[in-house]
């Protein structure tokens, strides 16, 4: 499922936490799994370099992975650390299993802290944003401040993995040299679904000049001509985005780009200077066609900037990917309908429709935790969000049913000019009757799960 899901990029918060640890002089090796079969790398590298500390970084989604490496370097006699995403939402999972100690939040002072102190033989407990175990519970140290400046990180440490295999991988696929780039940490927004254990709803941005230096070293070192902004949302702040754009145009990088956004976000000015300076695609997250369900999700965004945001990237000739979520608790058989609609009226070149994933420590895994779902297949299935995770009033036949319609519309769409319109009408007209005369009625009376917001 890894495999198949990940986009061929490097885990930056590794990288960027290696080069930290160099620039300190702390002797330091990465140990990158994105092409491994199995964990054997690992084993090869302990033997190897014999580390005093093992990290692993860990998401939801690569938690037994991410335990497995624990283990068998716990077994290996290293200190065992883990951090990431899923690991400081629920530290006492890893602590419980191979793995010593947990960072809470930003890692790269903690690491530093951390790796000093297993040195010098003294007890971890305490370290800043650090939880430890001690007689079966979890200790955990004080709140780690944020850095005071982003621009203070060295340039990830690209030079410690293979990154002409990720280069080579795409150039074979798209015929571009793509590589990720992460211009600021955080998000000031609060959507109840979103996962941000590490850095909350606080947000830092690193200065243009820092940006430039990366974009610059990435295409002379390693012929970038691609990249993907990696940045929950790129350009929150307007003004610095115009001068990054100003930048990229004025010292001719000759860089392509996509980025992830928010519709309220994408004014039609901004986009065609950011098509000027070379953005190719935007990520959407449109998430919702009915109102109601955007504010229950508490998204912050309106149906209104969805369509004005979607007809200018239109104009512009800029791809769009949108993001879709069926399944949020709260969501009723119209709600689905009129995302529907709002799909079928704009017609994305890309997008995702996924049933809604409680990740833990989100608002909406808290209200369902209590009727999630092990699903019939295995988990290893459950590619492009197409299980139902939790006990909903809708089964999930219906979201995989929804999902085929929104397939259908899409396929539809591309024949358009190709097939005549009564033939695509037709078929689109079949398959809505198919829905209000057979799925609707065998659903009816159903009401929804009760809103999470
Ligand atoms: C870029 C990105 C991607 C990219 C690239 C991933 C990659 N190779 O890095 C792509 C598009 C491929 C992707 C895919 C997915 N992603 Co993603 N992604 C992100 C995003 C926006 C930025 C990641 C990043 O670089 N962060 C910046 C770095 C600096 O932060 P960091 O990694 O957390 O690291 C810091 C600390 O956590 C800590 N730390 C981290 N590791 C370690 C290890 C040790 C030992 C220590 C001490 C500290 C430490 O120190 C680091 C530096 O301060 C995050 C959101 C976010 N802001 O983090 C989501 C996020 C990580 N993704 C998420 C998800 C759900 C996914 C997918 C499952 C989506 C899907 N359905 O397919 C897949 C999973 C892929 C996989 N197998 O990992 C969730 C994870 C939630 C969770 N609890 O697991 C996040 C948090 C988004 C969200 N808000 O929900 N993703
Ligand atoms: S979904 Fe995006 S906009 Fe919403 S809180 Fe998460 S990162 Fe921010």
């Amino acid at each position: 499922m890894e495999r198949r899901f990940v986009e061929l990029y490097p885990s930056l918060g590794i990288l960027t936490l290696a080069a930290y640890l160099r620039a300190r002089r702390i002797e330091v090796a990465v140990v990158d799994l994105t092409f491994a079969r199995d964990t054997r790398p690992v084993s090869a590298a302990i033997r190897k370099f014999a580390p005093d500390i093992v990290g692993v970084h860990t998401k939801t989604l690569t938690i037994e992975r991410a335990l497995a490496v624990g283990r068998l370097a716990h077994a290996a006699g290293a200190y065992t650390v883990a951090g990431g995403p899923d690991a400081a939402t629920r530290p006492e999972t890893y602590l419980a299993s191979a793995f010593d100690a947990v960072a809470l939040a930003e890692g790269e002072e903690t690491l530093t802290e951390l790796a000093r102190c297993v040195g010098a033989g003294a007890d971890a407990r305490g370290i800043a944003g650090l939880a430890v175990r001690r007689a079966g519970r979890v200790v955990r140290g004080p709140p780690r401040p944020f850095l005071p400046s982003l621009d203070d990180l060295p340039l990830p440490a690209w030079d410690m993995i293979d990154l002409e295999r990720y280069l080579s991988v795409w150039q074979k696929g798209t015929g571009d040299r793509r590589m990720a780039v992460l211009t600021s940490r955080g998000c000031p927004f609060d959507c109840a679904w979103c996962s941000k254990p590490t850095f909350g709803r606080s947000f830092r941005q690193q200065s243009v000049g820092r940006v430039v230096e990366e974009l610059r070293a990435l295409r002379d070192r390693y012929h970038v001509d691609y990249v993907r902004f990696c940045d929950d949302v790129f350009g929150i702040q307007r003004s610095w985005l115009e001068d990054l754009l100003d930048r990229m145009l004025g010292e001719e990088l000759g860089l392509r780009f996509e980025c992830l956004a928010r519709v309220d976000l994408l004014k039609p000015d901004l986009l065609a200077r950011m098509r000027r300076a070379g953005l190719e695609r935007v990520y959407v997250g449109v998430e919702s066609g009915s109102q109601r369900m955007l504010d229950t999700m508490n998204r912050g965004t309106k149906l209104s900037q969805v369509e004005r945001a979607a007809e200018a990237l239109r104009a512009e000739g800029i791809r769009q990917f949108w993001f879709l979520m069926l399944g949020y608790p709260g969501e009723t058989m119209d709600d689905i309908e009129a995302t529907l609609k709002l799909f079928r009226k704009f017609s994305p070149e890309e997008y995702s429709v996924s049933i809604a994933v409680p990740v833990p420590g989100t608002r909406f895994y808290e209200a369902v935790k209590d009727r999630l779902t092990r699903s019939r297949r295995p988990l290893a299935k459950n590619g492009g969000g197409r299980t139902l995770l939790y006990e909903a009033v809708y089964p999930e036949s219906l979201y995989r049913w929804s999902q085929a319609r929104f397939e259908l519309a899409a396929s539809l769409s591309k024949v358009r000019g190709k097939l005549p319109p009564p033939v695509l009408d037709g078929i689109s007209g079949a398959a809505d009757a198919l829905h209000h005369r057979v799925v609707t009625p065998i659903l009816l009376g159903r009401k929804a799960d009760p809103p999470v917001t």
